[in-house]
């Protein structure tokens, strides 16, 4: 046999031999895989259950530190279906959310806390701090653009000038009488808070009380120019009052009422620790009032019960409040873009509302404000009851009428607001 025949023959043989191994190789290799495999799932399922171990002793740990966020976070969603129109719920990004520190992200839940608590919520938040509108800029700018109509760009100008407002009459005076109206009650506030404390939610019993002495001292000034008196709710105050004096002081609308009645105050801590931090000026004339420790730690008010001209309550309350403003020691709290800083997103700017008690018995037949809210919608107007929001209308047909806006508008454009309101509502009152 030639060489080579043996040679293919062995080589034939051999290739035979190593076919023939292939399935034993194959079988072996599957055995083998299978028991990777079963080793591997073996390990998996123990590493499964060493991270459920481990996720649920985190989860404990965090429940510890206050630090887990998925019942919020859960609650959150659930309302942004529920309720879509409240604001808080609808604007809050859980991506946002999920870019703060634990501190931040305790802080921001505690502003929408209202919102989550009162699902129907319009607003649904209150700031807690003076810095909060500028720290978590990315949420009040969705939600101040949402509520006020405005741009997120637009900065807010601060300006009491009546020069060349639109809607303001040749002599620039806001005269009631000429729109064919008695002297009407008439009233316009500004909020303001005090930079150097935390805002009404945040704050403790020691703050309210601490705030509160702060500033019936500096009242002082006030005293020695308008007269009258600070009257406090703390017990041991030197200026307390008993509870028949507080009664009468919330009859004539120089005094606000408890606000834990209210839910959306309450569930922000704005209404906590009740009464203590809490009271107000009223000047000699009982003209100039301050609330002290309600919403905002103040509210700065001028009121004319039978008020003829716009201008005069507005101009007394700006002189007023320059004068509060001049206090040493008192800075208000003010960002660059947002202007004053209020608890309530609704009246920050200007933190200004400027309101006349009149009778529109036409659109109330009802008894009720429904309609007049209906017709005051559209004109910028604001309806609420005789003793302010969620209070009931006067017998006679009196609401509460102010102009809605309060943010990206000037404090003088307000005022004309309401005067041009007025007059457009007397024209659907008579029309009804
Ligand atoms: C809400 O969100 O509906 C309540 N927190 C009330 C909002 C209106 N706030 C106000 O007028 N200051």
């Amino acid at each position: 046999m030639a060489k080579g025949v043996i040679r293919r023959a062995q080589s034939t043989a051999a290739g035979a031999s190593r076919s023939a191994a292939v399935p034993v190789l194959v079988a072996g290799s599957a055995a083998l895989a299978g028991a990777v495999l079963y080793q591997e799932a073996k390990c998996e399922g123990t590493v499964m259950s060493y991270l459920d171990s481990i996720s649920s002793r985190l989860a404990n740990v965090e429940a510890a530190l206050g630090i887990n966020f998925t019942a919020d976070l859960e609650k959150i969603a659930a309302i942004k279906v529920s309720h879509p129109n409240n604001l808080a719920v609808k604007h809050f990004d859980v991506n946002y959310f999920n870019t703060l520190s634990v501190d931040q992200k305790k802080r921001l839940l505690q502003i929408v806390k209202s919102g989550t608590s009162n699902a129907d919520s319009g607003m649904g938040c209150y700031a807690m701090n003076p810095a909060d509108y500028d720290e978590f800029e990315p949420f009040f700018s969705a939600v101040l653009c949402d509520y006020h109509k405005v741009p997120a760009s637009q900065k807010h100008v601060t300006d009491w000038s009546l020069d060349g407002v639109k809607g303001l009459p040749a002599s620039g005076i806001l005269d009631v009488r000429e729109l064919g109206l008695p002297p009407l009650s008439m009233r316009v506030r500004v909020g303001r808070n005090l930079a150097d404390f935390p805002l009404p939610g945040a704050m403790t019993k020691e703050d309210r009380v601490s705030m509160e002495s702060k500033l019936s001292a500096a009242f002082d000034k006030l005293k020695a120019k308008y007269g009258g008196r600070y009257y406090s709710l703390t017990p041991g105050s030197p200026d307390f009052i008993n509870d028949d004096e507080y009664k009468a002081l919330v009859k004539a609308r120089f005094m606000f009422k408890d606000m834990a009645a209210d839910t959306y105050l309450a569930d922000a801590g704005i209404a906590s620790d009740w009464p203590y931090g809490r009271g107000c000026y009223v000047s000699g004339d009982e003209g100039f009032i301050i609330w002290v420790g309600e919403e905002d730690h103040m509210r700065i008010m001028c009121m004319n019960k039978n008020g003829a001209i716009i201008n005069d309550t507005f101009n007394r309350l700006k002189e007023s409040l320059d004068t509060v403003e001049s206090i040493p020691g008192l800075t208000f709290a003010h960002s660059a873009k947002y202007g004053y800083v209020t608890s309530c997103p609704t009246n920050l700017g200007t933190g200004m509302r400027a309101s006349v008690l009149m009778k529109i018995p036409n659109l109330c037949k009802d008894g009720t404000e429904a309609k007049a809210k209906v017709v005051c919608k559209p004109l910028g107007l604001g309806v609420r009851g005789m003793g302010g929001e969620h209070t009931a209308i006067g017998a006679d047909g009196t609401c509460d009428i102010s102009p809605t806006a309060r943010f990206c508008i000037s404090e003088a454009e307000i005022v004309t607001a309401l005067y041009t309101g007025v007059k457009n509502l007397k024209s659907a009152e008579d029309k009804a």
